[in-house]
């Protein structure tokens, strides 16, 4: 661990009740202030983080098993991110890349280029959100091959702007009064083993895809398949082991792109720099965002470099797309994965929590499903003895974890997941603490 964090006690501590009084004088400030449709999972205010710890207004300190949802896997404030910001910040903020370039951007094309699966010649564009990055890998798609269809999966999350809202499969709080919504969006359904026949296999699942996109879309109408290939904000869903290979050569074979949605699973999250490379899936363009640059909003599209310099210039780009503090952000990130092995470091998290898991899913029969990888690992609640989703279970842990000082996130199409996402340098102590928590939590349900 580094001096900074190690400046910033790795411990769990509750001075007061959670929230406590101070967060909850900020968050009557804020009703009065913020929009009530941005809402906060624990409102408790935050001062410091830093390592696996989130510390709040009160002096709380808490362990964080979510990572601001999956973007801080560097840990808040490593001192290389923090140096590589500080010495942007003092040369300049912002000139516009499209006005007059700079160097940081292009070292961050350069490594994406050399990161992202598949050793093709590469190209890449920077933008600020997942969602935009999402929105221009499809522009691209449908420009570079002239075609209008996107086919995307059940339980799937791509954003929420108005066409990554069509993209996203699960109505409510996403899409729900917010139509219409953007057209030749079809929806294809995924392999998810837990609530798929007994023994599908990721062939047939991808089948059974396939026969949708050829009867329902037609290849010579269909730009790209977009699938995140560890699905995050659906309940983690793995699909099973061939499906995504099976996509990825059907999908050339008829001249279709794939495009990956990393934006959760990339970036050491699942023990690779991607989660397509487990299975040695090459997609033709892959999006990523959120661990990319340590908490600074960055995002980015990779690709073929014919597909992404198929576009006219001047067709890509955005006032803040690059932004160079993000940048310097990015390249600090992405070296300090490299030197400290993050992939390693989420390989061993998750020999920490599923055994965790499994204990408690076996004492309490109310975890029909754990799976994931890496520090990506989620439980899916029932009801015990069959397959129901188990809302209020979830939920019910989920608040018992945040009155204890614990951060732990929901997830799912039904709303029935708990997800792991620790900040891959958590140390060991605070992370079985952690999950002393939520095994307890569990067992008291
Ligand atoms: N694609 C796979 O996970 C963001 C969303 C939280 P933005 N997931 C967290 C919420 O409720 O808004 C995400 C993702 C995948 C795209 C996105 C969108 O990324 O940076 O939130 O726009």
């Amino acid at each position: 661990m580094t001096t900074t964090e190690t400046a910033l006690p790795q411990r769990r501590e509750l001075r007061t009740a959670i929230p406590g009084p101070q967060s909850q004088a900020l968050h009557a400030r804020r009703a009065a202030s913020v929009s009530a449709g941005v809402a906060s999972t624990l409102p408790v205010y935050v001062a410091d983080a830093g390592g696996g710890v989130i510390v709040d207004v009160d002096g709380n300190s808490l362990i964080d098993l979510g990572s601001g949802i999956a973007v801080t896997s560097v840990g808040n404030r490593d001192p290389r991110v923090v140096a590589a910001v500080q010495d942007a910040v003092a040369h300049f903020t912002h000139t516009c890349f499209m006005v007059t370039p700079y160097e940081s951007y292009v070292a961050v094309a350069e490594k994406v280029n050399e990161l992202t699966p598949g050793g093709h010649t590469k190209r890449t564009a920077l933008f600020n959100s997942g969602s935009e990055a999402v929105e221009n890998a499809v522009k691209i798609a449908r420009f570079a091959t002239g075609k209008p269809a996107v086919v995307v999966f059940d339980h799937a999350y791509h954003g929420r702007t108005n066409l990554t809202m069509a993209l996203t499969a699960k109505v409510a709080p996403y899409k729900k009064g917010f139509g219409p919504f953007a057209g030749e969006i079809y929806r294809a359904p995924m392999s998810y083993p837990f609530r798929d026949p007994e023994g599908y296999s990721g062939k047939e699942a991808a089948q059974r895809a396939i026969s949708m996109m050829t009867t329902q879309v037609g290849v010579d109408q269909l730009a790209a398949v977009l699938i995140e290939p560890v699905q995050g904000e659906g309940g983690f869903i793995e699909p099973a082991d061939g499906f995504l290979p099976a996509l990825s050569e059907w999908c050339t074979a008829n001249g279709v792109l794939l495009i990956a949605d990393e934006i959760q699973s990339g970036f050491c999250r699942t023990g690779d720099w991607f989660a397509c490379d487990r299975e040695g899936v090459v997609p033709d363009l892959v999006t990523m965002a959120k661990g990319m640059a340590g908490g600074m909003p960055l995002a980015a599209v990779t690709g073929r470099a014919e597909l992404m310099d198929a576009v006219h210039p001047g067709g890509l780009g955005g006032t803040y797309g690059g932004n160079p503090i993000a940048c310097a952000a990015a390249l600090a990130t992405i070296e300090t994965m490299q030197q400290d092995n993050l992939n390693a470091a989420a390989r061993h998290i998750e020999q920490i929590i599923l055994p965790a898991l499994r204990e408690v899913a076996e004492k309490t029969g109310r975890i029909g499903d754990i799976r994931g990888r890496g520090a990506m690992i989620a439980a899916e609640f029932v009801t015990p003895g069959t397959k129901d989703p188990d809302a209020a279970a979830a939920g019910a842990v989920a608040k018992a974890c945040h009155a204890q000082g614990v951060v732990v996130l929901t997830c799912g199409t039904y709303g029935n997941v708990i997800r792991l996402l620790p900040p891959l340098v958590i140390g060991d102590d605070l992370l079985r603490e952690g999950l002393g928590v939520l095994t307890a939590a569990i067992e008291a349900l």
